[in-house]
């Protein structure tokens, strides 16, 4: 694909139009009609994109959502807008009450579960592209005491199984709610005869039902926070208290990815960076331990009641490229992976990459959400592990891959693997935002070439 400056130009400033119109005064919407208030990793997402463009909203929107942060750490997976009509999504916040909750903050209502904590990264970005640098070392000072606590939160609350992983305890926890890598864990849950509270689903008022999760999904993962709720959100014996409870890939990956930043920051703080450093070493070691299966050479989500790995395909399994130390041989094994007919269509020369589920399994769907649509979301976060192991070829395929679908089909939530066709949400924030980044650090096969990054450190 050749993309000209002029090109280049016009999809940044389309994609500022998008996150202007999805801008609310201090944060960012995912997308103005479904979801209409502050997502957790979204917002690591838009601002880490954004920051080339307006390091002030990028800063601004990572402090709002931290406003939500509960007294124990935890960063909740939305921050609701008390300007946004109850009803507008589901479940509001009068579903959610976390003023049933000791730690949350008493001004301001949220979730009671968490996402995956991107923010250490997606702070570290703003300060490396910020133009007044005065101003992003004010933001890093204010920002590192609420990260700490964040990853502190996860690493003594949710290591459930004493294995050195954080746990989730809801598949809104992953991020990637509707993954068949979840279905074992939630058909195995029963749902007692009135344990359900009458609902309404927002979601198909503004998507087509084709594109989201079954009303069978739905109440088990309305359960699931009913359940959670009925706690108090406590922090206590999650192990208990929680039936669906499993260490993710994705989220892992996550935290190590950020671990990492957070000692970057400790450093820009004069804080001593060893502890972040030494316990995001001890998450990839976790993750090879735990979560790496030997025979079929992939890593799989654990069961943590069941203890056993689930042996699905999912995208999950190839996150952790984002571990700058994991061994080259498993590096060579997501890459694999990621060239099989699993996750890119072949046979399809109109075919964009990377389906978020194996595309050849039977619960495969190219346009239900997270059961084999691609989103932007996980290409950049494998675009940016495998350009910092050095895997060019691949990086540059998925750079093209992200472009190509929006120059296709615009800014939408995600995209069918065959031919790109976009599906859920219109101008879709992150989608927009991660684009920005994209543009910025690599040029799709233009021929101007992008520095290659800091080279993987060995641990
Ligand atoms: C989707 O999740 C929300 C619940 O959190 C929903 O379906 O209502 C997911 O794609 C999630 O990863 C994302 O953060 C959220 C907002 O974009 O939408």
């Amino acid at each position: 694909m050749e993309l000209s400056a002029r090109d280049r130009a016009e999809l940044i400033e389309e994609a500022a139009a998008v996150l202007d119109g999805n801008w609310r005064g201090d944060h960012t919407v995912p997308s103005s009609q479904l979801y209409p208030h502050q997502w957790n990793w979204d917002t690591a997402f838009i601002a880490a994109g954004r920051s080339w463009i307006d390091q002030q909203r990028a800063q601004a929107e990572m402090e709002h959502l931290f406003t939500g942060q509960w007294s124990n750490g935890m960063v909740p997976h939305i921050v609701f807008n008390p300007d946004v009509a109850d009803d507008a999504y589901f479940p509001g916040p009068t579903f959610w009450r976390s003023e049933v909750a000791a730690h949350s903050p008493s001004d301001l209502a949220t979730s009671g579960i968490t996402q995956p904590p991107l923010h250490a990264r997606a702070v570290l970005d703003i300060v490396e592209h910020a133009s007044d640098r005065t101003e992003a070392t004010a933001f890093v000072e204010r920002m590192y005491p609420r990260l700490v606590a964040q990853h502190r939160y996860l690493s003594a609350v949710r290591d459930v199984a004493g294995g050195g992983l954080a746990a989730i305890i809801h598949p809104w926890e992953s991020g990637m709610d509707n993954s068949p890598a979840w279905d074992d864990d939630l058909a195995d849950l029963e749902i007692p005869p009135g344990a359900l509270p009458r609902y309404e689903r927002r979601d198909l008022v503004h998507a087509n039902a084709k594109d989201r999760p079954s009303d069978e999904t739905y109440n088990r993962i309305v359960y699931l926070a009913v359940v959670y709720r009925e706690t108090g959100y406590s922090d206590a014996d999650l192990g208990r208290a929680c039936p669906f409870l499993v260490e993710d890939p994705l989220f892992n990956s996550i935290v190590r990815w950020s671990l990492e930043a957070l000692a970057d920051l400790a450093v820009l703080v004069g804080d001593d960076p060893t502890p972040h450093q030494r316990a995001g070493q001890r998450v990839g070691r976790a993750m090879t331990d735990r979560l790496w299966d030997p025979v079929t050479r992939r890593f799989y989500a654990r069961d943590v009641h069941g203890d056993q790995r689930s042996p699905e395909d999912a995208i999950t399994s190839l996150a952790p490229a984002l571990d700058p130390a994991l061994p080259a041989g498993m590096v060579d094994a997501v890459v694999e992976v990621l060239d099989s007919p699993e996750f890119r269509p072949r046979d399809d020369p109109d075919h964009f990459m990377a389906a978020s589920f194996d595309l050849g399994a039977r619960d495969f769907d190219a346009r239900r959400y997270w059961r084999g649509p691609i989103w932007i979301n996980t290409d950049w976060l494998l675009w940016r592990g495998l350009r910092r192991h050095g895997r060019t070829r691949v990086a540059d395929e998925l750079a093209d891959s992200m472009v190509g679908l929006v120059r296709r089909s615009g800014w939408r939530e995600y995209y069918s693997p065959f031919g790109g066709e976009g599906f859920g949400s219109h101008d879709f924030s992150w989608t927009a935002a991660l684009l920005i980044d994209v543009l910025h650090r690599a040029q799709p096969r233009t021929g101007v070439s992008d520095s290659p990054g800091t080279p993987p450190v060995r641990s």
